[in-house]
């Protein structure tokens, strides 16, 4: 009698705890302002993905957490918001992992020339354990990484000529993103290579202080560097991914329930941009051509020579990321092909 009065006891206890924490759930959830921001214009697909993680944590937060979407660089370049996050200057961006480096040098792994065949294998590798252990890499730095987009994969642009073969980069001045990889990788194949931030490279292109640049198709289109770029050189050399990071100080004071409509919501939207993203870069070939745009193909030989070229960087990425996390990417890549 008495075990069945205790027991009787505890369904009590349990069912009031349950309700307290149900109450406390509701609470959980304050009011707060979160500036999200990122480098190209809201008419891109990283504008379009912002506003719609904002839409989504705005639904599932009954309005009580405000994402403030503020993209054309408006709070600084990649490099500037990542510091002001570290600081807790601002709540959350969208950037390349390029710019990441300095910060987490793992994250170096996705500057690999060629690295992926398609977005098949980015999407399973990135949303897989190698793509978490680096994203983790983060959270002593500062910030917490909650997804990768797709930016895509690069290809060339310049003013000058089509680059058809590996000499045809001799002497280009090229923009490349402030990322050593990329630097060495440019400069191997013989281009002038000259690191600037985004938010500068359009002007830097107007005013031929570089003639060239490399980045997706979607941004070519959406930052309408076809103005001010005559020749697109279809080379797909790496696939960069971007990143949605928080800031580590203001995620600590989060509730459970708070990070968890983040990082929904970061997810939801991923999914939402690489399909938009990939809609987007289907059709975008024949816009560029549209607007004026010069596209080439490079020749088998010639696809094969700058890759052989580009690749010679391979080891010093390994070095950088450690040896077992490249042997480890390199397994997850085997086991994907051999399906
Ligand atoms: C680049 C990147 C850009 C990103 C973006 C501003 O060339 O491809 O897309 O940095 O977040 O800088």
């Amino acid at each position: 009698r008495c075990s069945v009065r205790r027991s009787v006891l505890a369904v009590g206890i349990a069912a009031s705890l349950g309700l307290a924490s149900f109450a406390a759930m509701a609470q959980d959830i304050k009011p707060r302002l979160i500036r999200f921001g990122y480098g190209l214009n809201e008419q891109s697909n990283q504008g379009r993905a912002a506003k719609f993680f904002a839409e989504q944590v705005d639904k599932a937060s009954g309005g009580k957490l405000k994402v403030r979407a503020i993209g054309a660089a408006a709070l600084g370049p990649d490099t500037q918001m990542q510091q002001a996050l570290i600081g807790g200057a601002q709540e959350m961006m969208v950037g390349s992992t390029a710019t990441l480096v300095g910060t987490a040098k793992e994250m170096a792994l996705w500057d690999t020339p060629f690295l992926f065949n398609d977005a098949k294998e980015a999407d399973a590798v990135l949303d897989g354990p190698v793509g978490k252990q680096v994203m983790d890499k983060l959270t002593d730095k500062g910030l917490v990484g909650l997804a990768y987009w797709e930016n895509g994969f690069r290809n060339l642009t310049n003013s000058k000529r089509p680059v058809q073969k590996l000499e045809d980069l001799d002497g280009i001045k090229l923009r490349v993103m402030q990322n050593n990889v990329y630097l060495d990788s440019f400069k191997l194949l013989g281009a002038n290579a000259v690191p600037l931030p985004f938010s500068e490279l359009f002007g830097a292109l107007e005013t031929k202080a570089v003639d060239g640049q490399e980045n997706p198709f979607n941004t070519i289109l959406s930052s309408k560097f076809f103005e001010v770029q005559k020749y697109l050189s279809i080379t797909n050399h790496v696939y960069s991914p971007w990143i949605v990071t928080v800031s580590r100080k203001w995620w600590d004071t989060l509730s459970p329930a708070e990070q968890k409509i983040l990082r929904d919501a970061a997810i939801a939207s991923r999914n939402f941009e690489r399909q938009d993203t990939r809609a987007e870069a289907s059709r975008a070939l024949n816009d560029l051509k549209a607007k004026g745009m010069v596209i080439n193909e490079l020749s088998a030989t010639e696809a094969a020579r700058m890759r052989d070229k580009l690749t010679r960087v391979n080891a010093g990425i390994a070095t950088t990321v450690g040896m077992e996390l490249w042997q480890q990417t390199q397994a997850e890549l085997g086991k994907l092909r051999a399906k």
